[in-house]
């Protein structure tokens, strides 16, 4: 797929009109809207009128490269504007959280009843001692107490650290170390495929030897035993009990920090990006209300975890700043039968489906009977996000699930972006089956060559941001220097996205993949660094190197090569092992698919591990150029015995 989108070979020239029935109910249908937010700012400033500001902004941007502040003067609350904003007219008593458990239980919580519960967490917040600016770490199953304890957070003015239920104890220990949280908020344990996952046992490994964090809240999901460490554990539903609903929300400078969201670069190091309330807000607030064309009876799903920044902008704060219903489903997709999907769709009448690529080749895989058995007639509109949908899933789900009259949004964007930076905008944009189509209004996105300079349409480059965007990232926590460097110094003047890209004649954006060692794991971004010093950190292992194989379901997967320390015995118990050592480091989403032991890594005669050529060996192809190899047998070694691996 990346091979062929390069290469051209992706000659997609299908091209599909928004059906008459959703232009003309379509929130934009003005096709000149693209054109009219050319004066960003002034465009940018008037969507900032969407919120509701306890202080209006004196400017709309100050802008010091590479480091933006967005409304500045003004005050607001991220909280205020998805809760109390709702209550005065007829939302207050509209489903703001539709819960569905995997077991089949449901809970739905009005504009009114979100809006109490939060500001009594935050009081329970304040009463531990969280103030402005305070980190507090999230690990939590998709209920609706975490998107309460996110909320609840914002409210106070608290940053919020969500880290994804998926990640192993340590990692979760470095992110809870990197943002000195002072309060996590677990649950007792999650449920998946009708198993327990032990979250809490998670939480006080993690926290062995940690001294930042004085009380963890713990919520009763699974009811299972768990430890519970006097002075600092609580129980949600005891701290919460009889405790006062008034709680006024904290004005915060637009420039303040909302949360941090960790994410995975080239380096070992996960980054914290930070994001801010005011241009965060403003940004989210208006690509939901566009790209989802949100309407008040709508019923909307994003089917995101809030671990992720999707379930960040997507699930929480844009559509409920917008005053939308969300559907929100803790469990496994074919749990207990693969159309849970569409059993869903059917129960709440949803009418807007935001999900993966990855999700939607899976489903193709089980087979068309299962939406095929289920009523799907209340989509209008479909999303996917996470990494580049090819034309075939794109069909798939355009035919299957949106019974050829809904339009499909692939939209494009990072943790970093905070909120959809490409995208057809959906009433007025032609779509390409596997294009992101064109920057989203108000954006500025180019496709350059090393030096900076915009390649001509037809032709592929790095993919660059070249203005500043309301919900940009602020920084890296802590590290301003990190955030220069990995974003700002590899092309003069613009925000390296870490993506490669082409644009076609039409203008048309086709996302190639990642430019960096950023591996996507169905829609996950995975560091190769960060599971090589996974790997280096086990005894037997003497380096490690690893790179993205191409797979049909999870759109690429991680392919380990390993050598070991001598004298060390080579085979299939020490691949499972070294498998199982990556999910203990970092958690199951980064198990690598396939190790490849051996005795030594190809190598330059500078010392630097060739990538390319285990890229090429990876992938069964043909090897590129060899010649700058120190030791040309260790390439042969690796040729001679992947046949034997395969
Ligand atoms: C929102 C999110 C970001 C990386 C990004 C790119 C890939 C995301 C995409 C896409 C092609 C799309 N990506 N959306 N590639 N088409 N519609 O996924 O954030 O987890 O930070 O990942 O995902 O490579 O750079 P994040």
């Amino acid at each position: 797929m990346e091979e062929k989108r390069r290469e051209g070979l992706l000659e997609e020239k299908r091209l599909f009109f928004p059906p008459l029935e959703f232009r003309s109910k379509a929130v934009i249908q003005n096709s000149e809207v693209h054109e009219l937010a050319r004066d960003r700012e002034k465009y940018w400033g008037e969507q900032g009128e969407r919120l509701h500001w306890f202080k209006p902004w004196d400017k709309v941007l100050e802008w010091n490269p590479p480091f933006a502040k967005w409304f500045v003067g003004g005050k607001l609350n991220a909280a205020y504007n998805c809760l109390d904003r709702h209550l005065e007219g007829a939302r207050r008593n509209k489903a703001a959280l539709i819960f569905e458990g995997e077991l089949g239980d449901r809970r739905v919580l009005t504009y009114q009843d979100l809006q109490r519960e939060v500001s009594q967490f935050a009081n329970v917040l304040k009463s531990f001692g969280v103030e402005k600016g305070d980190r507090v770490t999230i690990y939590m199953p998709m209920i609706p107490e975490a998107v309460i304890a996110m909320l609840s957070c914002a409210r106070i003015g608290a940053a919020h650290c969500v880290v994804f239920g998926g990640f192993s104890s340590d990692a979760l220990k470095d992110r809870i170390l990197d943002a000195q949280a002072k309060v996590v908020v677990t649950s007792d344990g999650s449920y998946r495929r009708g198993n327990i996952i032990p979250l809490k046992e998670s939480v006080d490994q993690a926290l062995r030897g940690v001294s930042c964090v004085e009380k963890v809240v713990v919520i009763q999901r699974t009811g299972h035993p768990v430890d519970m460490k006097a002075e600092r554990d609580v129980w949600y539903h005891e701290v919460i009990r009889n405790v006062t609903h008034l709680c006024p929300a904290e004005p915060m400078e637009a420039d303040d920090m909302l949360f941090i969201l960790y994410t995975s670069g080239t380096t070992g190091k996960p980054k914290g990006v930070v994001h801010t309330v005011g241009g965060y807000m403003v940004g989210v607030s208006t690509t939901h209300e566009w790209v989802f064309d949100i309407k008040d009876e709508d019923v909307y799903w994003c089917t995101a975890d809030v671990g992720w920044i999707t379930g960040h902008s997507y699930l929480v704060y844009g559509p409920l700043s917008n005053g939308a219903t969300v559907v929100m489903y803790e469990g496994a997709p074919d749990y207990p039968e693969k159309d849970r999907y569409w059993e869903i769709i059917e129960k709440y009448r949803v009418t807007i489906l935001y999900t993966a690529p990855t999700a939607i080749r899976t489903f193709m895989k089980w087979g068309e009977n299962y939406p095929a058995g289920r009523d799907l007639s209340s989509l209008r509109l479909l999303g996917s996000v996470g990494e580049p949908i090819n034309p075939e899933a794109w069909m798939w789900y355009y035919k299957h699930i949106g019974g050829e009259h809904c339009p499909i949004v692939d939209t494009w964007w990072q943790t970093e972006t905070g909120m959809i930076m490409m995208t057809p905008v959906p009433g007025i944009t032609p779509l390409k089956p596997g294009s992101c189509t064109t920057p989203f209004p108000g954006v500025c996105v180019e496709i350059v060559d090393p030096s900076g300079k915009p390649v001509p349409k037809g032709e592929g480059g790095y993919l660059v941001v070249c203005e500043p965007w309301p919900a940009m990232l602020k920084t890296v926590y802590g590290d301003d220097k990190r955030y220069v460097d990995t974003y700002w110094s590899d092309i003069p003047g613009a925000y390296f996205t870490g993506d490669e890209a082409k644009w076609d004649e039409d203008g048309y954006f086709w996302i190639i993949g990642r430019a960096d060692d950023v591996i996507n794991v169905s829609g996950h971004r995975i560091g190769t660094a960060e599971v090589e010093s996974a790997l280096v950190d086990h005894p037997s292992v003497a380096e490690a190197a690893c790179v993205g194989k191409t797979h049909d379901i999870k759109g690429q997967s991680v392919f380990a090569f390993v050598s070991v320390k001598e004298g060390i015995e080579i085979g299939d118990q020490l691949i499972n092992e070294l498998k199982s050592h990556v999910v203990m480091k970092i958690g199951s989403l980064a198990r690598p698919d396939d190790v490849f032991l051996t005795a030594e890594l190809p190598k330059t005669r500078s010392g630097k591990i060739m990538r390319r050529l285990l890229k090429d060996i990876a992938e069964g192809r043909a090897m590129g150029d060899t010649t700058t190899l120190a030791d040309a047998t260790v390439i042969n070694f690796l040729k001679k015995n992947i046949d034997a691996h395969k």
